[in-house]
């Protein structure tokens, strides 16, 4: 056979692991337009994917009911000890788990073509980029990675011949028999099948079970987060759970924000924020992952490693991110969202009436108000291309990256937390990081709505290794030598009255707060020195329509008695849970914040 590469340990790798996996034929993508549509043409005929007449070159494909978000559960960091998954990971020993995974493994892709996916995260060349091959036997894997990565035949040839790759098995885990089909349903295993590996030391990723995702699309959250992380501490560098924007002032000054938020807090919407003050612009770089790594004059340099979005799509219109829905206007994949009968889609919240009988996300009739349920399904997606985005920067691509000024930090928190609070140093931005939360404001298994869940840095989920490692990790890059740290907000758009009203706009208003974070950065708006840190002065955000005086006190203010609350939540739930390596220098900004809570 004729192969695109001569890179032997690849070629070794590829054929180990069709000769486990026995599939039909084995297929080495080139990442052109041909290949996306010869795919695309298979989900069609197979009767997984159906096309949409109002949008050009989109699909709709239905999951099955129990695969439809990522399984957190069934997520392992597959590390040598315990110790180095740390506390807040699930841990397999390495050696146990391959040998489950390998009889998992064993025929799983028999009546299935394996396809053998070279991509690059990150613009391809760049020094901050790395290159992964994902074998899979999912269509859908392939087309989802053609839009969120770099695929083919340039990354083989970047690889060279010994060129280093993060090895990514992924199988639905469904082989079919002589003559069984697919029967138009999305293929994956029960949920007792379903394993998400990680091997840090090893830098490999193995998936079964699952087509959903970060389960399946394993350039994402496996490889740009959980091993990249690793990576990142080994080399000292992060890999962060971070969108990247682009704002330019009206003198032409641009400028660029790094920001984590916990799931449903907007991430995207921020992203693709369209400002409400005159003459300012925003602009996206990315809206999910952010590699950071210090360059020779000491900046901090950004990249995004992803080249499309796989967005959340209910709650998603023309009011809340009119940017995300022009991205989705054409060559989108959507996932588990309803079907209108002139073959466009329909989610909840998208901004208008469910038009007549649609078909949800099950695949069951659905009318608006008569019908049970959603039409959508609540994690419904659109996986649409970064260059359809009407906001992308220009230089989104950049291989050097982009210089980082700010990072924020948030969570979706109705009380305690002001609108914008600054960090005294990079250590205290640290601390700030690692006690993020956010509101539960749909219910879970064992936790109540309205109390605060804790996701440090939001890497919770997302991290490779130990977290108390990784807060190590942040206060030790804060004192390389040389380096021109960014300053380090944190930011609250959710704050609510007592009787429930929104005391923030939010949204493009949101704007406001950028460029009060511009000016902090240029050494210019005033600030007031508070227990929590620093807080904008008086007068220094101008006022969005419909917010008085007295309430922009209120979004400012610091609630001394709500923060001793914070500070004991923290101390008793919160920092013991990752255990011995918990840095002393984060216990000791928490002891420090409560005695000058104490003193206020
Ligand atoms: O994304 C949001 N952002 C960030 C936008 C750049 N959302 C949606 C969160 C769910 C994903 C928000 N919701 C934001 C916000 O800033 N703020 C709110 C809360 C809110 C909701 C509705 C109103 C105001 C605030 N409506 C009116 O005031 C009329
Ligand atoms: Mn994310």
């Amino acid at each position: 056979m004729n192969l695109p590469t001569n890179h032997k340990k690849l070629i070794e790798w590829v054929n180990e692991c069709a000769a486990l996996m026995t599939p039909d034929a084995v297929e080495w993508c080139d990442g052109s337009e041909a290949e996306y549509q010869r795919m695309a043409k298979v989900a069609l005929d197979s009767g997984v994917a159906i096309p949409l007449k109002k949008r050009p070159n989109s699909l709709l494909f239905r999951s099955q009911p129990n695969d439809v978000a990522r399984v957190e559960n069934r997520t392992y960091i597959a590390s040598k000890t315990k110790d180095d998954a740390g506390p807040t990971n699930n841990w397999i020993d390495p050696v146990e788990l391959k040998t489950t995974m390998k009889a998992l493994y064993k025929g799983c892709m028999k009546g299935r073509t394996l396809y053998v996916i070279p991509f690059s995260m990150g613009p391809i060349g760049s020094d901050i980029s790395k290159i992964g091959i994902e074998l899979t036997d999912s269509p859908y894997v392939v087309m989802n990675m053609h839009i969120m990565t770099r695929v083919g035949t340039k990354v083989l040839e970047a690889l060279g011949s010994d060129g280093e790759y993060i090895p990514c098995l992924h199988s639905v885990g469904q082989p079919l028999e002589e003559g069984e089909s697919d029967n138009g349903l999305w293929p994956c295993a029960e949920l007792d099948k379903k394993y998400i590996a990680h091997f840090p030391e090893e830098r490999l990723i193995w998936s079964f079970g699952s087509g959903y995702g970060g389960n399946a699309l394993l350039g994402k959250k496996c490889l740009a987060l959980r091993i990249a992380s690793v990576q990142a501490r080994d080399e000292g560098w992060m890999a962060e759970h971070m969108l990247i924007l682009k704002i330019t002032s009206p003198e032409g000054v641009s400028k660029y924000v790094a920001a984590a938020f916990p799931s449903a807090c907007g991430k995207t919407n921020l992203a693709m924020l369209v400002p409400t003050i005159p003459g300012w612009k925003v602009e996206t770089v990315g809206d999910d992952i952010a590699w950071m790594k210090f360059g020779s004059d000491g900046k901090l340099y950004a990249i995004n490693p992803e080249a499309g979005f796989f967005g959340v799509a209910p709650g998603t219109s023309m009011d809340s991110n009119p940017n995300a829905m022009h991205s989705v206007d054409k060559d989108t994949i959507f996932t588990n969202v309803g079907l209108t009968e002139d073959g466009d889609i329909w989610w909840e919240g998208i901004g208008y009436p469910a038009p007549g009988k649609l078909i949800d996300w099950k695949g069951n009739e659905w009318e608006q108000g008569k019908s049970e349920g959603t039409a959508a399904h609540p994690n419904g997606r659109f996986t649409a291309k970064a260059s359809n985005c009407p906001s992308i920067a220009s230089n989104w691509e950049d291989p050097k990256g982009v210089p980082i000024d700010a990072i924020l930090f948030g969570g979706r928190r109705p009380s305690t937390i002001p609108l914008v609070h600054e960090a005294e140093s990079w250590e205290h931005g640290t601390f700030m990081g690692s006690i993020v939360g956010s509101e539960i404001t749909a219910a879970a298994l064992d936790l109540k709505v309205g109390s605060v869940r804790r996701d440090p840095m939001a890497m919770l989920p997302f991290c490779g290794y130990n977290m108390g490692d990784y807060f190590h990790h942040w206060i030790n890059l804060g004192q390389k030598p040389g380096v021109q740290l960014p300053k380090v907000f944190f930011v609250n758009w959710f704050r609510k009255m007592a009787d429930g009203r929104w005391l923030w706009p939010g949204f493009g208003e949101n704007s406001r707060v950028l460029e009060y974070i511009f000016h902090r950065c240029e050494g210019k708006a005033k600030t007031v020195d508070t227990p929590i840190g620093k807080i904008p002065a008086k007068g220094e955000i101008s006022l969005p329509k419909g917010v008085s005086e007295a309430d922009m006190d209120e979004l400012l203010k610091v609630d001394v008695e709500g923060w001793k609350k914070e500070v004991a939540d923290i101390r008793a739930n919160h920092y013991p849970k990752f255990g011995e390596r918990m840095p002393k220098e984060l216990w000791a900004f928490l002891d420090r914040l409560e005695s000058r809570l104490n003193q206020a």
